[in-house]
């Protein structure tokens, strides 16, 4: 067997271990972050189960930290409560990014980890099965149920040599993204193999499995190896470390092939993480900002080459460079030795520990800037400036633009520095509040911010409604439910953001649903990509969104449209999308025999009323889900079946 079989043979539930199929697998951990926690817990509240059964669950403040009004900082109180009175620890706002800290303090090789974060994969790093998922679906496994997904299909990634000077894990992934596209590791769950892997730290194999997000893959997965028991000694858990090797003779799905020491510095240009390029390639390209931080890149290796390259230099005077250290054990270090005042002097200003700039949250780049960052997002808008042009880069790269002013290939440094794995790491974890022993008398505090969420209703006999909107291609979830500095502390008032569900295609969007009284989404290929946010489905079911109607879809959205009952039609000919018009009448008649014959393989037949012609679609969803769309979302089906 291959890692991923292994992981997933000893979690499994129920199901066949085929490619494409239903399965079902245990979770030991979970992880929560505060811009989908509090919809993960209200979740958790209404399911009615009054401690967490997993081994830990963890739930984390480190998106909403801004605190420019009251929002955020009720729905930290509203986590920290929850969390103290149903078993779950909490992490404070200050100590870090949930995906650096738990890779840091709480990940164990061997164990699944569901995360409602698209990012959670960054635990793959150290031999976990980690895997994103919306806040519903890590409230279910919180409260002992299983985790649906569809047995992925396994790809190979051989690394073979080793990186050169100034070659970072974050090219290796960008390699991995020129090659595939965002689309490319849908359905699949990449497993890194190779000579190459024990030259890789597992801050870099973290840096990888992080931005498999990017590829759409369900995971990404390194061995546990002896650079793994290294790093978990170093953070005084060594008795954490379990060996997890593929079989010599185990079998792949797919393979290829990347040797190290032939990648060189790259750069993913706007707006998408596979719009691949040589550093060296671009000439000229005069930079406003620079950006240093993020769960890909905030680790405390990452941060002392930082440090270790700025030492004694002075930021270019036309840009502004911002860093953000991935952890609070990562900054206290930094502190500690002296790398802090390095950075300092250099002109950095620095930020807390979190993900900040990353989504929005502070530090917009000025009209038009070019602004390189070292995150795993550059989505149209995503830094809180729709005309900004965000690039992606290796923190190397990131420090020697903002010394040079230009996009620099980090080679015009001279030597790279040798920054090598502490033998401890400083290990304090005052930031991290265990849950009450016993949760019952610890009272649940909700500011006015939290509103009920939009829950939908059985399948009717007919579903009719007409086209609402129609986009194209790698629409992102940053399009549907869109996050900055203004959106995210209404996380948890889905009927305001409701009012901003798709306006960066168009604006008019939800007052047209609204007139209509909802309807479908017509779009293209790969709907839904990047975040795990389940907004991106409620706030489409808040203004009567009946079904989206696509040529395909991303995994955490697909899964999430079918927690709240929204169909993910899939269009069987392509033409059938050039010919629908916005404002063109749909019936989906004997809807719920429909949807149950779907699940055998059958079309669902939609009626367009313009041209009196059908429309078949397909939907790719188990016997489980076809139940959970008919009961109007999994709440409702979880309470029927209990
Ligand atoms: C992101 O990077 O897009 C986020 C913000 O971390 C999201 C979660 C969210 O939308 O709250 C993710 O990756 O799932
Ligand atoms: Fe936070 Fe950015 Fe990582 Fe998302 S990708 S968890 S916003 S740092």
């Amino acid at each position: 067997m291959n890692i991923t079989e292994k992981l997933i043979k000893s979690h499994l539930v129920s199901g066949e271990m085929t490619p494409g199929k239903e399965i079902a697998i245990h979770i030991d951990q979970t992880l929560t972050q505060d811009s989908t926690g509090t919809m993960a817990y209200l979740q958790f509240e209404a399911i009615g189960i009054p401690r967490v059964k997993t081994e830990k669950s963890v739930a984390y403040i480190d998106h909403n930290t801004l605190q420019t009004g009251f929002e955020n900082a009720d729905d930290h109180k509203y986590i920290q409560t929850v969390a103290k009175k149903h078993g779950i620890y909490f992490s404070k706002p200050g100590n870090g990014i949930c995906h650096q800290v738990h890779l840091e303090r709480f990940g164990k090789p061997g164990k699944t980890l569901l995360g409602s974060d698209s990012h959670t994969p960054t635990g793959g790093g150290i031999g976990m099965l980690a895997i994103g998922a919306g806040g519903l679906d890590v409230a279910v496994a919180m409260g002992g149920g299983a985790y649906y997904l569809a047995m992925p299909k396994v790809c190979r990634v051989v690394l073979t040599g080793k990186l050169s000077p100034w070659v970072t894990a974050k090219d290796v992934i960008l390699e991995v993204l020129r090659r595939m596209s965002v689309k490319g590791g849908v359905g699949k769950v990449m497993e890194y193999a190779g000579d190459g892997v024990k030259t890789l730290s597992v801050p870099q194999r973290a840096t990888i499995t992080n931005m498999g997000a990017e590829l759409g893959a369900t995971t990404s997965v390194f061995p546990s190896d002896e650079v793994t028991k290294a790093f978990l000694q170093a953070q005084g858990r060594g008795e954490d470390w379990i060996e997890l090797k593929a079989d010599e003779d185990a079998i792949y799905d797919e393979e290829i092939i990347i040797a190290l020491d032939e990648i060189e510095p790259l750069v993913a240009c706007p707006h998408s993480p596979d719009h691949i390029k040589k550093v060296s390639e671009i000439k000229n390209l005069a930079v406003d900002q620079v950006a240093i931080g993020s769960c890909t890149n905030s680790s405390y290796t990452d941060m002392m080459t930082v440090a270790a390259l700025l030492k004694g230099k002075t930021v270019n005077p036309d840009v502004s460079l911002v860093i953000a250290p991935g952890s609070k054990q990562v900054m206290n270090m930094l502190a500690a030795n002296g790398a802090l005042a390095d950075i300092i002097s250099a002109g950095a200003r620095i930020l807390e520990c979190g993900c900040g700039p990353c989504i929005g949250m502070g530090q917009a780049p000025a009209t038009n800037a070019v602004s390189l960052r070292t995150v795993n997002r550059n989505f149209e808008g995503r830094s809180g400036t729709a005309s900004a042009q965000v690039y992606i880069v290796s923190p190397e790269t990131a420090v020697a633009s903002a010394l040079s002013g230009k996009l620099t290939d980090p080679h015009t440094l001279g030597e790279a520095p040798l920054i090598s794995m502490p033998e401890h790491f400083m290990v304090n974890d005052n930031l991290i509040i265990p849950p009450a022993p016993e949760g019952e008398c610890v009272k649940v505090v909700r500011g006015p911010n939290i509103q009920p969420f939009p829950k939908n209703t059985k399948v009717p006999k007919e579903i009719k409604g007409s086209a609402l909107l129609k986009v194209e291609d790698n629409i992102t979830t940053d399009h549907i439910m869109p996050s900055n500095a203004k959106l995210l502390p209404f996380r948890s008032n889905v009927p305001y953001l409701a009012d901003y569900c798709l306006t960066p295609c168009d604006p008019n969007f939800p007052e047209r649903a609204k007139k209509a009284g909802g309807g479908f989404i017509i779009a293209g290929q790969n709907y839904g990509q990047g975040s795990s946010r389940e907004h991106a489905a409620l706030a489409p079911l808040q203004l009567g969104v009946k079904g989206v109607i696509a040529k395909s879809f991303a995994r955490i959205h697909m899964a999430n449209l079918i927690n709240n009952g929204i169909l993910p039609l899939v269009f069987v000919n392509e033409w059938d999308y050039d010919n629908i018009r916005i404002g063109d009448e749909f019936v989906i008649p004997y809807a719920a025999d429909q949807i149950a014959g779907a699940a055998k393989g059958q079309l669902v037949n939609i009626t367009c009323v313009r041209t009196g012609e059908e429309i078949p679609t397909k939907l790719n969803i188990s016997e489980r889900q076809k139940d959970i769309l008919l009961a109007g979302g999994l709440l409702n089906y979880t309470k029927e079946s209990n």
